[in-house]
């Protein structure tokens, strides 16, 4: 019983996930969205809210930052 309601968390969790970028974004289209690229999509981010949607720190967030980041609220609809 625990093992289907992983697997169902697991499927729901996945089936929310967005699998791309929202349309134009990705200005220069190489899979990741530079800080000039995501100011433009959200022109009130902060220093604060960019350090935090790129967990990684290296200057770009990647469509799995993006994901987690457009998820969890910490960035809106765009
Ligand atoms: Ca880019
Ligand atoms: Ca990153």
């Amino acid at each position: 019983m625990k093992k289907i309601i992983i697997s169902t968390v697991a499927f729901i969790g996945f089936a929310g996930a967005a699998l791309a970028f929202d349309e134009g974004m990705d200005a220069d289209n190489d899979g990741v969205l530079s800080e000039a690229e995501m100011v433009a999509a959200y022109p009130d981010l902060t220093r604060e809210i960019l350090d935090a949607v790129d967990t990684d720190n290296d200057g770009n967030v990647s469509l799995e930052e993006w994901t987690i980041a457009t998820e969890s609220g910490l960035l809106g609809e765009g």
